[in-house]
């Protein structure tokens, strides 16, 4: 035990001359940054982003350039510490790793040895490290027999849409966008959560292409592009069948590419010409002209190219609007040129050895039940089907997930251990049995893929641990040798754990070594002869595993569980995009950032402020049937009428009553990828 507390070798235990450790950016963000820390005596005194990394070019944005900030926060977690208050008063006494360890295996080795599968580990990317974040954890529950969570709160929606239509997270290379000459940025604000893509898209302004941005909020995004098209949020299908919809009356179709690389065109044609521009334009609140004009140069300008954000898919229908975005670059050939097409995301790319690092084969034929973890709320009141141990890491679930009431009582439950991974007192380490301090970025070792580009990135530790912070496998696998879990996978350390990552010969190791990063080999157009990688090989209009599953085998528009306009008790549809300077509820307590955004904030149209007698800057009561939330209100040219943005994601107890926006959101689902709904929501203001 007691080497294992020894600060890591890594520490530089030279006077003072200063070296350079290369890692990774951990965060949930698609350009996963290159990084340069400069250490001395053992301390991190600069953060760069890497020159050599051409994603990276050098730069990052604000958040991560005050990482060392956070990493020498005053609040970090720098010992284990066991609740000694009520539940969720975040009153804790320190105890020793052993001590805590012990117990937990214990505990969960009790409930487990009666029914494994009430305990439920709940995790998401608060970490992309495929080590910290999915391989020793996931082998532990695994081995324990622990029911598995479905992993939805972000991108199941939209992700499994692109499965459907495409074959995979797969799409154009990033860097190719720089030569469109028409891109739409689609559901997403990229100068503050892809600020890497964003440079691509001004290179491609420079050289004359046309950027049109399709959001509902005016973002810093959209002041930069040719064009905003405002539309209702849970309105985008509607909008893509009226864009086909002109591409089939105006025959700017690719017959030849339709005819030989897609499935189901009559059907697809069908339901398009069912969504003239008027249609569409009444239900996305937009103007017909504006439709029209942008279907002309969809199908007039080569290349053509898409950059589709998640955005987009945190509505009801949110699978079926991706799919309706991702048919368009087939119907006019957009991917016979590598600078057309559309990306999502491309983590689909990466040869990842999912079986090497999670071990699934540890479950030895038995199936656990899957729980969702955008209704988690829920999943923790539900006394038929207890939780009765959950192990939170890499989440900070009572802040980010949806109807957080039901969340907080679920955490709130007496009969419930709760065990939290952390390197922060978040609102969920609050109710933490036990709250156990773990390592960053700088402090451990991980391996990254991208969902914006397709590079591998290496993270060495550049530092040692602060205080007793330990990595999320060294956890897995103390608790694992507690329990006596006898196989060798779950000796294997962090950095043996990186190495498995990738079968051999999949990537590049040693260029990955000496250079921090490596390449994932592709070509330059994935679909300029078809060859998709969906059953058909064709980019599927038609579906016919959706139609299996009793879903509609062709993309329509599916109105949101909450439409705009729909209730007059609840007029304002409201969205809860991100911050640009937290990514989702982190940073939010990181002082100089916080600074930055101020309050947890509510923009309103100048119309809608007034006729409520609601003045800029006024605190307002933000409410509706599942809860009520206090912020400021911003009077704002970024809000359209009908619409007000609840900016995300403040810890809650950070917030002026100790809630936040997902006070008011709900656990209702999306049509494909059992997603949350964060974007669909109604609410209505009042002045307080
Ligand atoms: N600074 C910062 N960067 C981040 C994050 C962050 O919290 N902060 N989050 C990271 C994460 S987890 C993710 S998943 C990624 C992906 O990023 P996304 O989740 O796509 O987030 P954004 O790019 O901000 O795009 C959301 C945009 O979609 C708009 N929107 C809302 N509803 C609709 C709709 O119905 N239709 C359309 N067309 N647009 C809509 C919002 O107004 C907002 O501008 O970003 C990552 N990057
Ligand atoms: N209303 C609303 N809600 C949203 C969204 C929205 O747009 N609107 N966005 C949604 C989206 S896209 C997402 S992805 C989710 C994100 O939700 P989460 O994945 O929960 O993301 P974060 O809030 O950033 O919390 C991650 C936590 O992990 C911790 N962490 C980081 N690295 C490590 C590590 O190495 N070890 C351990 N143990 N902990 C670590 C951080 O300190 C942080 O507290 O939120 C969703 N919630
Ligand atoms: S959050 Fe995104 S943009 Fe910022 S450093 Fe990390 S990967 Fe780069
Ligand atoms: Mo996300």
């Amino acid at each position: 035990m007691a080497e294992t507390l020894a600060p890591s070798a890594t520490a530089d235990t030279a006077a003072s001359p200063s070296r350079t450790v290369l890692g990774a950016c951990p965060h949930d963000c698609p350009d996963t940054c290159a990084l340069v820390t400069t250490v001395r005596d053992g301390v991190a005194i600069k953060l760069q982003g890497n020159p050599a990394h051409v994603h990276t070019g050098g730069v990052l944005c604000t958040k991560v350039s005050r990482y060392i900030e956070r990493n020498d926060h005053a609040d970090r977690l720098v010992q284990p510490m066991k609740r000694v208050g009520p539940k969720g008063a975040g009153q804790f006494a320190p105890v020793s790793w052993d001590e805590a360890l012990d117990d937990i295996a214990a505990r969960l080795g009790a409930i487990a040895r009666r029914n494994a599968q009430a305990v439920l580990p709940y995790s998401y990317a608060g970490t992309m490290g495929l080590v910290q974040g999915e391989s020793m954890d996931r082998r532990f529950f695994h081995k324990l027999g622990a029911s598995l969570l479905d992993r939805t709160i972000c991108s199941t929606a939209g992700g499994e849409a692109m499965n459907y239509t495409l074959g995979g997270k797969v799409g154009m290379r990033i860097e190719a966008f720089a030569e469109s000459k028409l891109i739409l940025i689609w559901g997403s604000n990229s100068i503050g959560s892809n600020l890497h893509f964003w440079r691509h898209a001004q290179a491609a302004k420079r050289a004359g292409a046309r950027l049109v941005c399709i959001d509902p909020r005016k973002t810093e995004t959209a002041d930069k592009c040719d064009e905003h098209i405002a539309l209702l949020p849970g309105t985008d299908a509607a909008l893509a069948l009226a864009l086909m919809h002109e591409l089939i009356v105006h025959d700017w179709l690719d017959h030849d590419y339709i005819a030989q690389h897609t499935l189901g065109w009559d059907a697809l044609r069908e339901r398009a010409l069912q969504w003239p521009p008027s249609r569409a334009a009444a239900v996305c609140g937009v103007p017909e002209a504006q439709i029209v004009a942008l279907a002309r140069d969809y199908g007039t300008t080569r290349p053509a190219a898409i950059r589709l954000n998640y955005g987009m898919q945190r509505v009801r229908g949110g699978g079926n609007a991706a799919r309706a975005v991702a048919c368009l670059p087939a119907l006019v050939g957009a991917w016979r040129h590598r600078s057309g097409g559309v990306l999502l995301s491309s983590s689909g790319v990466f040869p990842v050895d999912r079986a090497a690092l999670q071990r699934p084969d540890l479950l030895a034929g038995r199936r656990p039940r899957t729980i969702n973890m955008s209704t988690i709320g829920d999943a923790l009141l539900d006394a038929a089907n207890p939780v009765e141990a959950i192990v939170v890491y890499n989440s900070n679930p009572v802040a980010v997930a949806p109807e957080s009431a039901k969340v907080a009582a679920g955490f709130a439950r007496e009969d419930l251990f709760a065990v939290v991974l952390e390197q922060f007192p978040t609102d969920t380490a609050d109710y933490a049995d036990y709250l156990l301090p773990a390592t960053t970025q700088l402090e451990h070792w991980d391996i990254h893929t991208s969902y914006g580009h397709t590079d591998v990135l290496l993270n060495r530790p550049a530092i040692a641990p602060r205080g007793e912070a330990r990595s999320n496998a060294w956890v897995f696998r103390e608790l694992a040798r507690r329990m006596g879990f006898g196989e060798p996978c779950f000796s294997d350390s962090d950095e043996t754990l990186c190495r498995s990552a990738f079968a051999p010969d999949a990537i590049d190791f040693a260029q990955l070594e000496a250079q921090g990063f490596t390449s994932v080999r592709l070509p330059e157009a994935p679909f300029a002869q078809g060859d998709f990688p969906t059953p058909s090989g064709k980019c599927e209009f038609f579906s016919a595993r959706l139609a299996a599953q009793g879903l509609d085998g062709v993309p329509d528009h599916l109105p949101n569980h909450e439409p705009a306009g729909s209730s007059a008790e609840f007029p304002l549809a409201m969205i809860s995009p991100p911050a640009r300077n937290f990514l989702n509820s982190t940073f939010a307590n990181v002082t100089s950032l916080r600074a930055i955004e101020g309050e947890p904030l509510l923009e309103i149209n100048a119309a809608d402020a007034a006729s409520r007698g609601i003045e800029n800057g006024a605190m307002v009561r933000v409410f509706n049937a599942r809860g009520v939330h206090r912020c400021r209100a911003e009077v704002s040219r970024r809000a359209r009428p009908g619409v007000v943005h609840g900016m995300g994601i403040w810890w809650r107890k950070l917030g002026f009553d100790g809630t936040n926006v997902n006070e008011l959101t709900s656990q209702r689902l999306t049509d494909i990828g059992r997603g949350p709904t964060f974007y669909d929501c109604l609410v209505q203001v009042e002045p307080l």
